[in-house]
This record gives structure tokens, sequence and C-alpha cells, in this order.
């Protein structure tokens, strides 16, 4: 499984402007998917509406594509009814932070099984740049337009004290470490929540002088400290609240939700050991496209056979198959 395989290529071109960050996300979350080698029918991503909540329409995987808001509720139903499905949360500051922000709070307070992947770009995107819970004091929005007088929510903070299992935040400065959180949040039980910082040059950069993606990934640099950096920081006295704080906050392993509740199916011994290795997948794969092959050969033989001799002749020159389809249906009438 590459990458590529896994990019539904047939939606493109996307919606998305140019230089902005999802497609950081979307590459940092893909890679960690191959990485992993996580069987696609065991995914199913959910989003609400905004920008980034256009993410899983570019996925090859089954997706919903829900209400403003609503995703991580959507998901907690899913979950529910199918424990063994893990549920991934592409969602925006907007999103989940401000008309979500119950369906979050308390997801975290349940400890609910799910990954979140919040694409914080400190606007409402989709709708041209509005002000959002996220937006840092002094922001120029559209609906601030003499600075945002505001301060914001620190959702990374918020996750972590409502009972999260897994908290990271990075800003798309840093992709592998992006990559590396989603890994750890795919694999933990519980509430997981990854916070991207990300740049929306489009409606909010160019409203801040950080006219390109350029500009603002090089804000992102320079604003960020590390956690370990920062608690050293502190404990010398520098003041850092007009720096944003990355890294792994929370990293626990408290019984998720659907622990608690009895569905998680207990793995016996001998079905531990039967579980395949990401080889003896990857051969299982090969060896089933395999047979599909076979399968295809065997049955355009069987059409040459029946076809007319136009059909023999579009098999022979290995036409491709709708065509063929379209004369073989033609030839049965
Ligand atoms: C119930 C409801 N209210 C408002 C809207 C309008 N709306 C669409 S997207 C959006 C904000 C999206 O912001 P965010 O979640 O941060 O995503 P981004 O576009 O920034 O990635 C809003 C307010 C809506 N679609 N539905
Ligand atoms: S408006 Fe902003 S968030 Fe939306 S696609 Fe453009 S750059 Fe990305
Ligand atoms: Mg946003």
């Amino acid at each position: 499984m590459t990458y590529l395989e896994l990019l539904r290529k047939d939606r493109l071109p996307h919606i998305l402007c140019e230089g902005c960050g999802d497609g950081i996300i979307v590459n940092a979350l893909l890679e960690a998917i191959v990485e992993l080698d996580l069987p696609r029918e065991k995914l199913v991503f959910v989003s609400g509406i905004g920008c980034s909540s256009r993410i899983p329409g570019y996925l090859l995987f089954d997706s919903l594509h829900t209400t403003h808001g609503r995703p991580i509720a959507f998901a907690t139903g899913i979950k529910l009814a199918n424990p063994e499905l893990k549920v991934v949360v592409i969602t925006g500051d907007g999103d989940m932070a401000s008309i979500g922000g119950n369906h979050f709070l308390h997801a975290a307070r349940r400890n609910i099984d799910m990954t979140v992947i919040c694409s914080n770009n400190y606007t409402y995107g989709m709708t041209g740049g509005q002000v959002s819970p996220t937006t840092p004091l002094g922001w120029r929005t559209t609906t601030t337009p003499y600075g945002n007088a505001e301060p914001p929510m620190d959702i990374a903070k918020v996750a972590a004290a409502a009972g999260a299992n897994y908290v990271a935040r990075w800003s798309t400065a840093s992709p592998l470490q992006i990559k590396e959180s989603i890994k750890k949040a795919l694999t933990k039980e519980g509430f997981t929540l990854v916070e991207v910082l990300t740049q929306c040059p489009t409606a909010l950069g160019r409203r801040n002088k950080l006219r390109g993606a350029v500009e603002m990934l090089r804000w992102y640099k320079e604003n960020t400290v590390a956690l370990h950096h920062a608690r050293e920081l502190e404990e010398k006295g520098v003041d850092l609240s007009a720096k944003v704080v990355v890294g792994e906050f929370v990293d626990r392993d408290k019984p998720g939700l659907v622990r608690l509740l009895g569905l998680v199916k207990e793995e016996k011994e001998e079905e531990k050991e039967e579980k395949p290795t990401p080889e003896q997948r990857a051969a299982r794969r090969k060896e089933e496209e395999e047979r599909l092959r076979e399968a295809r050969k065997r049955i355009l033989e069987a059409i040459a056979k029946l076809g007319t001799p136009k059909i023999r002749r579009m098999i022979e020159l290995g036409m491709d198959v709708e065509k063929i389809e379209k004369e073989l249906l033609k030839h049965a009438r």
C-alpha cells in the first residue's frame, strides 16, 4: 500500500487554496496510515463542515461528511455501533471548538475511543475568515477588523484537562512530528487528539501581514516553543505568553469508554498468535490481486469464445474493459 493508493484521484483537482496547510496534514496522515499498515476496511473518517472537513472526501476510505460541529457526535455513534472500527475525525477549530465545543468536551471527558485531528488555522477559512475561538489576541479577521480582543481557547489544554488519553500539538512547520503523533494517536485506546496549527494564507494570513504560506510557516517556526524547552524557560522566569507551546501534552492509558462499557472484544491468546504481520498481510494482498487477475483473464477468454470477431480483437489488443463491455452489450441486444 502506498500513499498515492490511498487518495481518490478521481476527485482531483481539490478545492483547497495554493499553500493551504491542510495538504501537509493529508500528507502526514496518509504516511502514518501507510507506515502502520492499517487495513483500509477498519478505518472510518468523519468530518464536519469547513475547508479542513473536506479532507476525507479525497481519501480512499469510508467516510461521512456530516454537519457543522457534529462530527464527534456522528463518530461516537459509529464507534458504539461497531467498536471494531477505528474512527478518525477530521475537524477545524471552528467546527470543533466553537459550534462543536460541547461534543469535544464530553468526548474527551468520556475518553471515547476515537482519534481527532484538528486543523487549527485560527479562523473560519471556508466562510471567508471570521474570528474563531482560537484566533490569537490582536489578529485581524473579517469580523475583528481592528484586531481580536477575545482571549483564545487552548484546544490541547482543554482536551488534556477534560480527560483525553493522548494530546499533542504541532504546527505544519513540523510535518514529521505530526505524522509520528498521528501514528501514536491511531494506536492508542480512548480519546486521542492531534491539534495541528496550520496556515490559511487566503482568509487570514493576508489580513495579518503574512501574505503567503512561506511567511505563515516562518511565523510558526518563530513563534512556537517545544514543551520541554518551554518548561526550562518558564523556570528561568521567561514570559512565554506570546508564544505557542507545541509537543506531547498527555500520553496516558486510562481505559477508553468502549472498554468501560464492556464492548471490547478481548483477544484470546490463540487469536493473537494468528494475527498476520504487516509482511503477511502484504503477501496475502498480493495473492488476492493475482487471483483477481487470473479470474479476469478467464472471464475475458470465455467472452472471447462467445463474442464477435470485433470483441475478440478488442480483447487481443487489451482494450479497456468498459469499452469491451459496451460492445458486448450491443452484441447481446
Ligand atoms: C450550522 C452551521 N452554521 C454555520 C455554517 C457555516 N459554516 C460553514 S464552514 C464554517 C466555519 C469553518 O471553520 P473551521 O471549522 O475552522 O474550518 P476551516 O474552513 O477553517 O478549515 C461555518 C461557520 C454551517 N455550514 N452550518
Ligand atoms: S480558505 Fe484557507 S483554509 Fe480554506 S482552503 Fe484556502 S487557505 Fe485553506
Ligand atoms: Mg479553521
